[in-house]
This record gives structure tokens, sequence and C-alpha cells, in this order.
């Protein structure tokens, strides 16, 4: 019985009462869960952004520790990991910029800039996990990001870290795809504006869908949103779009897609957890006990 649970953005209150809905409580200062069969599983992205990044963290870490939970690492982790680091010129790994400042400012409010403790913690996050039953990665499972990679905390090594953060490098590619999702360029001169009001010249995808190997594909129906509905009309080569496809028979769930309305699957074996509670959404659950496909009944939320 595996509970896996979306991105919680420092979001302690809605964490708790999911939690609580699960069957999962703290009791004498230990959790405790509804039997020895249930395990959680994060998909990431515990900071930034909500009310108590503190308390939320502290929870995530006690049901890790307890070794009820195991957490991966989402791109709010990594990117506060690059932020605290520098390399070798002596440069923080990602810039600090006012726009990367808006995304961590938060956190480094709750913690009064005391982050030492909670960044060796998110440095040993995996990129990504599997056992027999199931897979769970933050944005895209990709084997051959994952086939990159020497095993799934590389960036305990320092440069594996520093060189994370060159663009065009295998180890910048290996984390923008598992973590901040493979995208596809618009066609020349098509854009949009993201929700931080930024131009993209590039789409989310649905990843997961492998596209025919010749002709024309409409980028709507490969495009995660948000995206310029325009883009419904428009048609991409086939060969252009660098897709991974999924095919395995273990389902895979994902965080970091900002979902709204009423929580479905993505596919018959892949479900995104995110329902955007850090911008008032619900906190979401799957509670997956191997039926395949996935289904919609068995998203747990709070509020709802
Ligand atoms: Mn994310």
């Amino acid at each position: 019985m595996y509970d896996i649970i979306g991105d919680i953005h420092g979001h302690a209150d809605q964490l708790s009462a999911l939690l609580a809905r699960l069957g999962y409580e703290k009791r004498g200062g230990a959790w405790r869960r509804p039997s020895a069969l249930h395990r959680i599983l994060f998909v990431g992205d515990y900071i930034d952004r909500g009310p108590e990044i503190r308390a939320a963290t502290e929870i995530v870490r006690e049901l890790v520790d307890a070794d009820i939970a195991v957490a991966v690492m989402g791109n709010h982790e990594y990117n506060a990991v690059a932020w605290h680091a520098l390399g070798p010129e002596g440069f923080p790994l990602r810039a600090h910029t006012a726009a990367h400042l808006r995304q961590h400012e938060r956190t480094l409010r709750a913690f009064n800039s005391e982050l030492s403790d909670l960044l060796r913690w998110m440095r040993r996050l995996p990129l990504f996990f599997e056992n027999d039953d199931v897979r769970v990665v933050h944005a895209t499972w990709d084997d051959r990001s994952i086939a990159s990679l020497d095993g799934a905390t590389p960036l305990t090594d320092d440069r594996f870290l520093e060189r994370s953060a060159v663009r065009g490098t295998r180890e910048h590619a290996a984390i923008a795809t598992l973590l901040k999702g493979a995208e596809t360029d618009l066609p020349p001169g098509r854009f949009y504006y993201d929700k931080e009001g930024t131009r993209r010249y590039t789409t989310r995808t649905r990843w997961w869908i492998r596209p025919p190997a010749g002709g024309t594909v409409p980028l709507g129906s490969i495009a995660m949103p948000p995206a310029d509905t325009q883009m419904e009309t428009v048609s991409v080569p086939a060969a252009a779009l660098n897709l991974p496809g999924y095919e395995d028979p273990r389902p895979v769930f994902v965080g970091h897609y900002w979902l709204t309305g009423s929580p479905a699957p993505l596919s018959d074996r892949v479900a995104c957890v995110d329902y955007s509670v850090a911008n008032g959404g619900a906190l979401c659950a799957y509670r997956y006990s191997g039926e395949l496909p996935l289904r919609a009944e068995r998203f747990v939320c709070v509020p709802v």
C-alpha cells in the first residue's frame, strides 16, 4: 500500500490534515501508520512559496527517519542546493537573480538563512525511486537520463553538482529532464507567458506519449498546461519531438505540473499528484495498491 503525496511547498497544515485523512498519526512523539504495509512516497518540492516551510520539512524528515516514507528531490530542492553552493569561480551555481530570489525567499526567511542542516538533507535526496511495484520522480521518468547517472543520489558528489549547473552537460540535461520536465521547442516565433509572467519559447510535454515516427503531431496533443491555447492548431514534425514515452508495467507517479480541477490519472500508468496547494488548490495523495489502470477514485485531497 503506497500513499504518494504531492508537492507540499511549505503547507504544513494541509500536510497534517492529509496525513490524518490517510490514517497516519503522531502519538507519543512517534509517527504511526495505518498498517505495517503502508508506505509514503513524497514526490518532491517541500520548500518555497508556503507559510510553514520549516514545519513541513520537519514532518517529511520525521517520516523518512522513521522509515515510513521515501522522499525524492524536487526542482525547488535542487535549486536551493545550487543557490547556496559556489562554483569553481566563486559564483553561486544558481544565479542570485530577482526571479530566483522570489522563488526562494520564503525559505530563506523561514530558516533565518540558517539552512546548512536542511541543505545537507536536501543534497542527499534521491532523484528518483523505484522498486518492484512502483516508480516516483518529480517531473519526468526518463530511462536514458537515469542511465546517465551514477546512482540515485549523484548530487552528493561536488563535481556532479558543479557540472549540473552548466548548460550542455549530461548532468544538466539529466537534472532538467527528471526534475523540471521534458520540454520541446515551440515553432519559430511562437511563445506564451508562464504563471510568473516570463516568456516561454518551449513547452512542457506529455512525456509518456511516444509520438509516431513520421509526419506531424498537433502540439496541443503533447503539450502540458499552462500553454497558449492557440497551440492546439499548430503541428510540429514528429521527428523534432524527443519524448521518452512510458511503457513499463509499473506505474510512475510525479508532481510538478500545477494541475487544477478534479484529480485524475494522466494515463493508465502515469499519475501526477500535484494539485497546486501553493496556488489555492489542494494537497493530494494517490493511494496505490496494485491496480492498473490507475483510477481517479484513488486520489485523496485536502481540502475536498
Ligand atoms: Mn516542481
